[in-house]
């Protein structure tokens, strides 16, 4: 990676907090105990057929949308992600069945008006709730719920990287559907997978002119794709959209062009399916980026172990995405430690009323 380095500014803070993502998560795994102990009292607590309503704000909401759909495979029940002012706007229609319905309130500062209100009113509608976020001292972990702290996650950016990718570990390891050495290799094949495709990715955006990023995925990886639309955003303010991989074709794909990168994290529950959707971005003279387990035609092939578990699958193709938005950014001058019109977090004027 050395002589990249001279090819972009490697000592920005968004990189470093990229890279930073396989030693953080072994931070986060070695505090499976306390994780399992919360999640035990809250997803495995006994109560069947209840409806986990998952809350957060821009990449806290697409949090939300991978836990929920972790949660409805492993559990057999119901669970979804929502954007925290839905519950806002409509609270007694969400939380109409209170004995029944369960509420995670995410956000990485733990201060973002929405999650904080939403959170707020769901205690008060007398759902059980959980809050999951990288800040011990925020007004979110003081509501007086149980909370999932990653503190390995917190960072300075402005755009989230690593606290994405923490705290979703943090709440799968809280559900507890995994075997004893699950986890064990994680932070290595990061390493490992970040390493070979560095090159690659900054290569391909250098020699290209990309203007439109599209993400594909279904399920867990749907959420995935949908984060990773926003870091393009973000970081590179660059047009950016994200689809569940087959509802592409449904009119999205008339917008294919040579300038088009269409990228799909393939699930191996639905990947013939997903591979001819890519076919058909090829055939209309797209550029595709394959992120999946096994080696595929495509201009950016990103081969994940195959051994792994799913989920650990899911959070290995979070740090090669990153690396697409943030060279993106590099590739236009842009810095994305210093992104246009936001905030680490959004503070609403009337947020002290509510
Ligand atoms: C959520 C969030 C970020 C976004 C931003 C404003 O923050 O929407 O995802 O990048 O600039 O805040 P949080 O609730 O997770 O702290």
């Amino acid at each position: 990676m050395n002589n990249l380095s001279e090819r972009f500014d490697a000592t920005l803070l968004s990189y470093k907090e990229i890279l930073e993502q396989p030693t953080s998560w072994e931070k986060t795994i070695k505090n499976k105990d306390s994780y399992v102990k919360i999640g035990r009292d809250f997803f495995d607590d006994g109560i069947n057929n209840k409806i986990i309503l998952f809350s957060g704000c821009g990449s806290s909401l697409y949090l939300g949308e991978v836990a929920a759909a972790y949660y409805r495979r492993n559990f057999n029940s119901w669970a979804l992600g929502m954007a925290s002012s839905e519950f806002l706007a409509n609270p007694d229609v969400l939380f109409h069945k209170p004995n029944q319905t369960y509420f995670v309130a995410i956000s990485r500062s733990g201060e973002t008006s929405e999650t904080v209100m939403a959170l707020k009113k769901a205690i008060d509608h007398g759902v059980k709730c959980l809050a999951v976020t990288c800040t011990p001292k925020s007004t979110l972990a003081t509501l007086g719920c149980p909370v999932l702290i990653t503190e390995s996650g917190s960072e300075e950016s402005v755009v989230m990287t690593k606290s994405f990718s923490n705290m979703l570990l943090a709440i799968c390891l809280a559900m507890n559907k995994a075997n004893e050495n699950d986890y064990d290799n994680l932070s290595k094949h990061a390493d490992a997978i970040i390493k070979k495709y560095t090159n690659q990715i900054f290569d391909f955006l250098d020699k290209s002119t990309i203007n439109r990023f599209i993400f594909l995925g279904t399920s867990e990886r749907f959420g995935i794709a949908r984060e990773a639309s926003l870091k393009v955003k973000e970081m590179a303010i660059c047009d950016s959209e994200s689809f569940e991989t087959l509802e592409y074709r449904h009119g999205p794909i008339s917008l294919v062009d040579d300038k088009t990168l269409v990228s799909c994290i393939v699930s191996p529950h639905f990947r013939q399916d997903e591979l001819e959707v890519l076919e058909d971005v090829k055939k209309y003279g797209g550029n595709t980026l394959i992120i999946h387990e096994i080696a595929h035609e495509s201009d950016i092939s990103i081969v994940l172990p195959e051994k792994c578990t799913d989920i650990e699958k899911v959070l290995l193709s979070l740090p090669v995405l990153h690396l697409l938005a943030f060279f993106k950014a590099q590739n236009k001058g842009i810095n994305p430690d210093k992104p246009r019109h936001l905030s680490q977090f959004v503070k609403l004027p009337d947020n002290d009323k509510m």
